[in-house]
């Protein structure tokens, strides 16, 4: 045995910040996989996939358990892994998915039509060839279910568990760059009528997945998009086309997009009323609250993740909010007794997650570390106190409500414990 060991390795301890630049440890490749067939060589020329060593993979629950109607399928929720995140964009084999417990449609995109009737001059059928021959843009949105981290209803157990993960608490959003036409364009195109000021977004997914939108809404920033982070909508996303409605409540984004019907009254179709747990006929509901507010997380260190030695992290996270951009983003790292600006990385865009990040020396200690986010419209990120106080419930209520409130915005704080284990400490 090698006298000098125990001395390198305390040596490696005391400068754990640079351990991974100061020595030069054995840079060992590892296991090298068997090459793959040639066939197979030639479909990975043609279209890529990840290395087999990254495994982060979305996680699922049931949102609804109990079934509301005959022959209703369970709706169902994949969410998106935060806690392995980097950067702004959403892979969008990880976009977190929220469907009525059916599976996308097999649509066929030269047999796919978009329906803009109803209060208009001239009704109008656009292909998909016809969507594409108008002027486009792309633009960086997040969509976020109003079900994301919240505590109450379905989702409170493993939100509130101290070994919840970023992906447990806040995996119901992620962002995207969507590419598509301005619905103010074809609105335009169809000519509105007076009257009109509502509009009725319906997909083509077996339960016709419907929402009304205010038309004010509709022509502001509400985007018809066939494109995703560079490439067609994914199915799991709306394939061939979906309606983007930036920064507001995820449900209003309908998928698989076919009908636009322009009304003169919200019509509160199946899916927004009976499925829409913020919506109860109990008149203490709050509806049509669309808007997300500000709201961040950070996404490492999280709960469930590890420090294996003291020193230098970066601490680092995304916010969002649907009032615009982010504007400030500012981290404690002593339970919130005090508050530092974080870095926020470009392109800053309206509407969209934004990457923060702050360094951070751990000493070994105990910490409890958290993001708060303020948005353009100079509105703060909550802390949980300060929802429970607003909203007139107690963490009872959380505990045993069998129902989403959604729009839960509430700062989320991680525990670091001494054993450099880190964990949920929302409660
Ligand atoms: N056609 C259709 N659109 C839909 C839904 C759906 O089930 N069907 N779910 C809605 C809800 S509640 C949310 S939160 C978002 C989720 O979008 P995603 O699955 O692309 O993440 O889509 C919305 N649009
Ligand atoms: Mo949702």
């Amino acid at each position: 045995m090698n006298p000098k060991q125990p001395n390198r390795r305390k040596f490696l301890k005391n400068t754990a910040a640079l351990a991974g630049l100061a020595v030069g440890a054995s840079a060992s490749a590892g296991p090298l996989a068997a090459a793959p067939a040639p066939e197979r060589i030639d479909d990975l020329h043609k279209y890529g996939e990840r290395s087999r060593f990254v495994t982060s993979q979305r996680d699922g629950c049931l949102c609804n358990p109990e079934r509301r109607l005959e022959n209703e399928p369970r709706a169902f929720g994949m969410k998106t892994p935060l806690q392995d995140s980097v950067g702004m964009i959403t892979p969008a084999s990880l976009h977190f998915i929220v469907a009525r417990g059916y599976e996308p449609p097999d649509i066929d995109p030269q047999e796919h039509r978009l329906l803009i009737h109803g209060m208009v001059d001239r009704p109008l059928i656009f292909t998909l060839g016809e969507l594409k021959r108008l002027p486009s843009v792309s633009r960086f949105h997040f969509i976020e279910c109003h079900g994301n981290s919240d505590p109450a209803g379905a989702g409170g157990p493993s939100r509130l568990a101290p070994n919840a993960t970023a992906q447990d608490t806040h995996g119901f959003t992620s962002c995207s760059q969507w590419t598509g036409v301005p619905l103010s364009l074809l609105l335009k195109e169809a000519g509105v009528q007076k009257g009109a000021t509502w509009i009725l977004a319906e997909g083509s997914d077996a339960p016709k997945h419907s929402k009304s939108i205010p038309l004010s809404k509709a022509l502001d920033d509400a985007l018809v998009a066939y494109g995703q982070n560079g490439e067609p909508v994914r199915p799991q996303q709306g394939f061939p086309l979906r309606l983007v409605v930036p920064g507001w409540q995820g449900i209003n984004n309908v998928k698989f997009l076919s009908r636009i019907e322009l009304v003169d009254e919200p019509y509160l179709s199946m899916s927004e009323s009976t499925k829409y747990p913020t919506l109860k006929l109990d008149g203490k509901s709050r509806w049509f609250e669309l808007q997300l507010g500000p709201k961040s997380v950070i996404t490492r260190p999280s709960g469930g993740q590890h420090l294996p030695v003291t020193g230098f992290y970066e601490i680092t996270g995304l916010a969002w909010s649907g009032g615009g951009a982010v504007r400030e983003v500012e981290v404690s790292t002593d339970g919130g007794r005090t508050w530092k600006d974080a870095q926020l990385h470009g392109p800053i865009a309206r509407k969209a997650h934004t990457r923060f990040s702050i360094p951070w020396n751990w000493n070994g200690e105990e910490a409890v570390i958290q993001s708060r986010c303020t948005d353009d419209e100079g509105v703060v990120q909550p802390s949980f106190a300060e929802v429970v106080k607003f909203r007139g419930q107690d963490l009872d209520f959380f505990r045993t409500a069998t129902a989403n409130l959604g729009d839960f915005n509430a700062i989320q704080p991680w525990k670091v414990n001494r054993d450099g284990s880190v964990q949920n400490a929302l409660v």
